[in-house]
């Protein structure tokens, strides 16, 4: 876990205070933010490139900013506090292992629903203590849902995952590498996607449109507009050809900006995050997916009862697949000596049998031999034969 305090400039989240819901500035806010998805699609560098582009003076806190382009193996979290105008944000980015990487694929997302989970309970048993003063939340406020941009639509695996997110956490699905298509068939693909999400009724976080004001109102109509969000992702500062130093990706074609707004939804989507809608984001995981966990826990829980079923980890599955399977295969050499030997115990019995039968025939005839003599020498003293 890496964790940074910055003073950030101008990024607005002073306006925070002023949406609906009233907050005590003096203590600011926790806000959990997770990225999940497919293997490669540019979770980790959309992190940084969020803290980058976030925090002034940003330098890299710890070794995942260094070596940013490693493949995710376990659940990072890095921590940030922003304060602008005396309000307080710790900011928590929640970095998980692409899926995809597993020979069960269907079961490497369950981590990631059991961290969320897990976050609920941890908060549920502070609640049930004496004291809850200063109790430690990391509940996931949003998590952003990595789509490959492979220009069809959600992919079942996909789709599944999803549904289970959508029902435990505020789910922002996102187009990651929106670079990678063109701005018409990222639209085609927008609207593919949209249409998967509405058809298989899976819950996405959606903001309220309808405001007092007027500008309020406009502008959560155009954040819903291009939901789902399309996001470019790069650590590198790169020149355009007017001469502007930009955050960007370079190719012959000319640069992918991140903040641009033709060329993705990164602005408006990190607005919506940390600025438009962040108490939104918490105030529905407080009230909505935090309240259903903690019912379903106090309808079949006994209070203070710790929680008994728990998912299984796909890697321990795999090992314990392993295990299984050289188990198996030494029971399955051990069987095949024993019948060998059985085999070879059963061909020794025959033999010795035959051996004995021929024994007997032997003895019957030395008997019969033995008789004969007898009779011919006048068959005294019959007994004596044996
Ligand atoms: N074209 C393009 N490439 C990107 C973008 N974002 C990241 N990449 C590249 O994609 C590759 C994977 O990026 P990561 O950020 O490591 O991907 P990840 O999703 O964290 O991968 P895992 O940790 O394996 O799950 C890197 O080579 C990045 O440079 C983007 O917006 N566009
Ligand atoms: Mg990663």
């Amino acid at each position: 876990m890496s964790s940074l305090s910055v003073s950030s400039n101008g990024i607005g989240i002073a306006n925070l205070p002023n949406q609906k819901h009233k907050i005590i500035s003096g203590k600011g806010v926790n806000f959990t933010l997770m990225v999940c998805g497919e293997s490669g699609l540019g979770k980790s560098t959309f992190i940084n490139t969020l803290f980058t582009t976030t925090i002034k003076n940003y330098k890299s806190p710890g070794k995942r900013h260094d070596k940013q382009l490693d493949k995710t193996v376990e659940i990072e979290i890095t921590k940030a506090e922003l304060e602008e105008k005396m309000f307080k944000i710790r900011l928590s980015v929640v970095d998980t292992p692409g899926f995809g990487d597993y020979i069960n694929n269907r079961d490497s997302w369950l981590p990631i629903i059991d961290f969320i989970d897990d976050q609920h309970e941890n908060y549920m048993r502070q609640e049930q203590q004496p004291s809850r003063q200063d109790k430690i939340d990391m509940r996931v406020h949003a998590c952003l849902y990595f789509i490959r941009p492979n220009g069809h639509s959600l992919k079942s695996l996909d789709i599944e995952i999803m549904k289970r997110l959508g029902s435990r956490v505020n789910l922002i699905p996102v187009i990651a590498k929106a670079d990678t298509l063109t701005p018409n068939d990222l639209q085609i693909f927008k609207e593919n996607v949209r249409e998967s999400i509405s058809a298989n009724n899976i819950n996405i976080f959606s903001c309220a449109i309808d405001s007092e004001d007027e500008y309020t109102t406009v502008r959560n109509q155009s954040i819903a507009a291009v939901s789902p969000f399309s996001v470019i992702g790069s650590t590198e500062i790169v020149q355009t050809s007017d001469g502007r130093k930009v955050r960007g990706r370079e190719y012959s074609w000319g640069i992918a900006e991140v903040e641009n707004d033709n060329h993705c939804d990164f602005k408006k989507l990190r607005n919506l995050l940390i600025r438009t809608h962040m108490i939104d984001l918490i105030s529905y995981t407080e009230d909505i997916h935090y309240e259903y966990y903690r019912q379903q826990q106090m309808a079949t829980r006994k209070f203070g009862e710790p929680k008994l079923k728990k998912s299984e980890n796909p890697k321990l599955r795999e090992k314990e697949e392993m295990l299984r399977k050289t188990f198996t295969e030494k029971v399955r050499n051990e069987e095949a000596r024993f019948r060998q030997w059985e085999q070879q115990l059963i061909k020794e019995r025959d033999r010795l049998n035959k051996d004995l039968e021929s024994q007997h025939t032997n003895i019957k005839r030395l008997e019969v031999e033995l008789d004969q003599l007898y009779q011919q020498g006048g068959g005294r003293n019959r007994t004596v034969r044996r």
